[in-house]
C-alpha cells in the first residue's frame, strides 16, 4: 500500500521509504496567470510499457502522463516542460511519448550518451525536446565524464537547446570552470540547491547569486521548497505559509534575476521520503517569492515561453 493508501500497482515495488505523490491535493489559493507552465516535473513510466533504467538509484511509482495533465488542467497551468528522471536514464521514450500527446503543450528535457546520433537528436527535437539534463547530484547518478559532457553541450548546441544543471551547493565550487565553460543557456536546477540553514547572505549563497549574475546565460529554476526546507512539511493549522524558510532565498533570486526564473511543482517528486507535498499548497507558494503580478507574469508565462515556445508570437 502507499503512504496514501491506494495500493501501488504495477510490476515494480518502490524502493523502501519513496512515497506515493498526493492524489488529492488543495486547490489552490493563488490563481495561475493564464498561460503558466509548470516548468519542472517528471513522467515515470508506467513500467510496464516504459522501463525504469537498469542503473536507476531509485524505483518510483508510476505516475504517467495522464495524472500529470490532471493535475496541470486542476492547478491552473497551460503546459509543462518534463525533465527527464535519473530512473529513466538516457531512455527518453515515456517524456517524449507525454510531450507528443500534449498538442504541443509540452515540452521535454533529456538525457542522452555520446553515443547518440544527430538523427536521434533530430527525433528528440521533433518530438518536442529543447534541453539535456547534466546531473551531478551523486546519489542520484554516476559519475559521466566532463568531456563527454562537453562534447554533448556542443551537439546539442547547433538545435538552439539548453543545458539544464543539477547539482548540490557545496559543489559549485568544484564544478565552476565547467559550468562556465558551457556554450548555451544553463538552467538550474532548484536554485542548485542551497542549504537554507545558512544565511541568505552567506558565502556559499553568495557564490550562487555570482555564477548567475557574472553570467548571463544563467538561468534558474526557484523550485522545490519541500526539498530545501528543514523546518519540514507543514504544520496543519498553517499550511498555507509552508516551507518559510526557502522564501529568502527564492525571493532573492526571482528579484535579482527577474527575466531568468523558472518556477515547477517537480510532480511526483521522487525520493521525498519525509512528508509527499500537497501540490496545490505548493502553488500557494508562489506569491511568498514572487511578490507582484508582473514577477509572477515573468516567472510563470513569459519566461517560459521564451525558453521553451520562443516561435509562439509575443513570447
Ligand atoms: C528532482 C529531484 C530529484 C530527482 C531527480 O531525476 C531525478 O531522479 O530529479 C532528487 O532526488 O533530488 O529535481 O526531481
Amino acid at each position: 500500500m502507499s503512504a496514501t493508501g491506494k495500493p501501488v500497482t504495477g510490476p515494480f515495488e518502490k524502493t523502501k521509504g519513496w512515497l506515493d505523490w498526493c492524489d488529492s491535493p488543495t486547490k489552490p489559493d493563488f490563481v495561475l496567470p493564464p498561460g503558466s507552465v509548470d516548468s519542472h516535473c517528471h513522467v515515470f513510466g508506467p513500467g510496464a510499457e516504459f522501463p525504469y533504467a537498469p542503473e536507476r538509484k531509485y524505483t518510483p511509482c508510476d505516475a504517467g502522463k495522464a495524472q500529470l495533465f490532471a493535475l496541470r488542467d486542476y492547478l491552473g497551468f497551460a503546459r509543462n516542460v518534463i525533465v527527464q528522471a535519473t530512473c529513466h536514464g538516457a531512455d527518453n521514450r515515456a517524456m517524449v511519448d507525454a510531450c507528443l500527446a500534449s498538442g504541443d503543450r509540452v515540452r521535454g528535457v533529456a538525457t542522452v550518451r555520446r553515443t547518440v546520433s544527430d538523427d536521434e537528436l533530430k527525433q528528440l527535437h521533433a518530438g518536442g525536446v529543447r534541453g539535456v539534463r547534466f546531473n551531478f547530484v551523486k546519489r542520484l547518478v554516476d559519475f559521466t565524464p566532463k568531456d563527454e559532457l562537453m562534447e554533448i553541450a556542443g551537439r546539442i548546441q547547433k538545435l538552439g537547446w539548453h543545458v539544464v544543471i543539477y547539482f548540490e551547493a557545496v559543489d559549485l565550487p568544484e564544478l565552476w570552470d565547467f559550468f562556465t565553460a558551457l556554450p548555451t543557456t544553463v538552467v538550474v536546477d532548484h536554485m542548485g540547491r542551497p542549504d537554507v540553514t545558512k544565511p541568505v547572505d552567506g558565502r556559499e549563497f553568495a557564490l550562487f547569486l555570482k555564477f548567475m549574475r557574472d553570467h548571463s546565460n544563467v538561468w534558474s529554476k526557484v523550485s522545490c521548497p519541500e526539498r530545501l526546507s528543514v523546518a519540514g512539511p507543514p504544520a496543519l493549522n498553517d499550511e498555507r505559509n509552508a516551507y518559510r524558510d526557502v522564501v529568502p532565498f527564492a525571493r532573492r533570486v526571482v528579484e535579482e534575476f527577474p527575466n531568468r526564473v523558472l518556477w515547477g511543482t517537480d510532480w511526483p517528486h521522487p525520493n521525498l521520503k519525509d512528508h509527499m507535498p500537497d501540490d496545490g499548497l505548493l502553488v500557494d507558494f508562489i506569491p511568498h517569492i514572487a511578490t507582484t503580478a508582473a514577477l509572477r507574469q515573468k516567472l510563470l508565462v513569459d519566461n517560459p515561453m521564451r525558453l521553451y515556445w520562443p516561435e509562439e508570437k509575443g513570447a
